[in-house]
């Protein structure tokens, strides 16, 4: 079998021509910049996590065992891998090896189910799924069964731990020779997903060149060197601790990875303790749990030096008190797995780091906030926020509707978000023109969950909406009119989850109405029914 023609992302020649001669596009590739590291880094920790501690060296062999043993079971250059692993060693340790092999991994979060896995393999057309045996109680093993029986265009399976009767990683390996030579450094190396606020997540091609120079600016931004120790608490696919700078950029540093197992201070703190971790990125419900529990403490948790918060907004007074909590530099992080990354300087005045989400990364980085006609507002009005720039995409992979709808005609990605921009260029996030909920920085579909609400016989109609909740920032309230019977609440809850989809996704809350009691006459808008009967629900407050 011969490889897979490599994917694209394309920029137009004279962005691309920019891009490189301002010095963002290098040429780098994720294969050569790791392998220079394992030699430059040989005997350094690279990542640590579980019982596991590798160097650089031990993780690039790791890498090419793996990338060999995956060629030898028939996977070919070019192969899409919907990748499923939660924050272990094993997880970086499969992703390095997809890149040495020219494969292209496709990141599902662990809390994924069937349907959402499925969606990311047929919408990418791959050939395999890597997951783990077992992680956080559920065996994903049973979920690769199933995918299989449903989309058997996914022919390999290969499992971290106990195989069962897939391949084990632990046992892949094969001759190293024909191991591929490195990527075009402007093809996809990878897919990550989408928030997304339309139905299903949509995906998103980053190259080499664009998301190596995101990581490597960031590092310069976030006070990332080869001394660093950076943990990962999110769940490590997530763009965020993925990138932003992420453990790639700590790769890229010559750091060092500390994988948590989970985010909670209980798994975290032991950790920061033992490894003297430098810099961690969390969501704000987070950031606010662990700032309450460090004055409580008895690890040491010293040695941290900037916490970066993004995901979600962060409100000042939130921020004042993670910063009196954790006594270390505040970061606001506010990016998306699409591109666009703003960070707060950490020379800036206090003011700015606790009242707006930062900057771009990028010189290039050009940001539009416009109004409802696409007119730009004047500095300090709210406005729909445009981003174009060196690691912006320019197009989902494979969704043309979705490209017609998320970019403007001269490339600009519309990321739905409402911003005001300051004289500084500091952005501060009012809000999002799109209907999602952002649950503790979990993006939301409304309309991918009414959609399974309307599949239940009991259901006449159904809008989800995001309310505040004082914990997550958001929580998803779904209003629905039954259909004959009046199902119970936990009844569609269940539904829900049963219908294959991560937890997170599930109604936090249920309300039945007779009618949406929209005054319009004829048809109005799901956005503006979802925006009557969020006002409808504050008031009742
Ligand atoms: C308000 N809203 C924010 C913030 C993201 C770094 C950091 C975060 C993400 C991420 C990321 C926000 N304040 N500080 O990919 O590299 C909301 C916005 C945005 C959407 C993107 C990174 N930080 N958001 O969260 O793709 O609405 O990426 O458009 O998951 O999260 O979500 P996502």
């Amino acid at each position: 079998p011969t490889a897979r023609v490599p994917l694209r992302q394309i920029w137009p020649d004279d962005f691309v021509a920019r891009y490189r001669a301002a010095g963002y596009w290098r040429g780098e590739t994720f294969p050569a910049f790791l392998r220079a590291r394992a030699r430059e880094f040989a005997d350094a920790i690279a990542v640590v996590g579980g019982d596991t501690r590798w160097t650089y060296a031990q993780l690039w062999e790791q890498a090419e065992r793996i990338a060999a043993g995956l060629l030898a079971q028939g996977l070919v250059p070019g192969d899409r891998v919907v990748v499923q692993l939660g924050n272990i060693p094993e997880f970086i340790a499969v992703v390095c090896a997809l890149f040495r092999a020219q494969l292209v991994p496709v990141y599902a979060l662990p809390a994924h189910r069937l349907t959402e896995v499925g969606h990311f393999a047929r919408k990418s057309e791959a050939s395999a799924y890597i997951s783990a045996d077992r992680y956080e109680a559920f065996d994903y093993r049973a979920l690769a069964r199933e995918l299989q029986a449903e989309l058997p265009s996914v022919r390999h399976v290969f499992v971290v731990g106990d195989a069962a009767e897939f391949v084990a990683i632990g046992a892949l390996d094969g001759p190293r020779d024909p191991l591929p030579g490195d990527p075009d450094p402007q093809s996809v190396a990878f897919l990550q997903i989408s928030g997304g606020s339309t139905g299903l997540s949509k995906l998103i091609p980053r190259t080499h060149d664009d998301y190596i120079y995101s990581f490597r600016a960031s590092n310069a931004l976030c006070g990332i060197d080869a001394a660093s120790v950076y943990m990962v608490a999110l769940p490590a696919a997530h763009n965020f601790p993925m990138s932003s700078p992420g453990f790639f950029g700590a790769l890229y540093a010559g750091a060092r990875v500390v994988l948590s197992p989970g985010p909670g201070p209980d798994a975290a703190f032991p950790l920061i303790a033992r490894e003297r971790v430098t810099c961690v990125g969390l969501v704000p419900p987070l950031a606010l749990l662990w700032a309450d529990a460090a004055g409580r403490s008895t690890h040491d948790l010293s040695s941290l030096q900037v916490l970066q918060v993004g995901g979600a907004k962060l409100v000042p007074e939130a921020a004042r008190r993670v910063v009196a909590g954790l006594g270390c530099r505040l970061q606001q992080v506010f990016g998306m797995a699409e591109g666009l990354v703003n960070y707060t300087r950490l020379d800036d005045p206090e003011e700015l780091v606790l009242t707006t989400q930062g900057r771009p990364i990028s010189d290039d980085d050009e940001v539009l906030v416009v109004d409802d006609h696409g007119m730009p507002v004047a500095d300090g009005e709210v406005g729909h926020l445009l981003a174009r720039g060196p690691y912006t995409i320019r197009g989902y992979h494979n969704d043309a509707a979705a490209n017609a709808r998320s970019f403007t005609a001269d490339g600009f990605y519309r990321t739905g978000d409402m911003v005001q921009r300051l004289p500084s260029g500091h952005l501060v996030v009012q809000g999002r023109a799109t209907d999602h909920i952002n649950r503790a920085g979990e993006k939301i579909s409304a309309e991918e969950i009414e959609d399974h609400l309307l599949a239940h016989p009991q259901v006449f109609d159904a809008a989800v909406v995001s309310v505040p909740d004082d914990y997550l920032g958001e929580r998803s309230c779904a209003f629905v009119i039954p259909g004959g019977e009046k199902p119970r609440p936990a009844e569609l809850k269940a539904w829900v989850r049963g219908r294959g989809l991560a937890a997170f996704k599930v109604p936090d809350q249920i309300v039945f109405v007779d009618a949406f009691g929209t005054t319009a006459v004829g048809k109005i808008s799901r956005r503006e029914l979802r925006a009557q009967l969020r006002a409808r629900f504050l008031e009742d407050q």
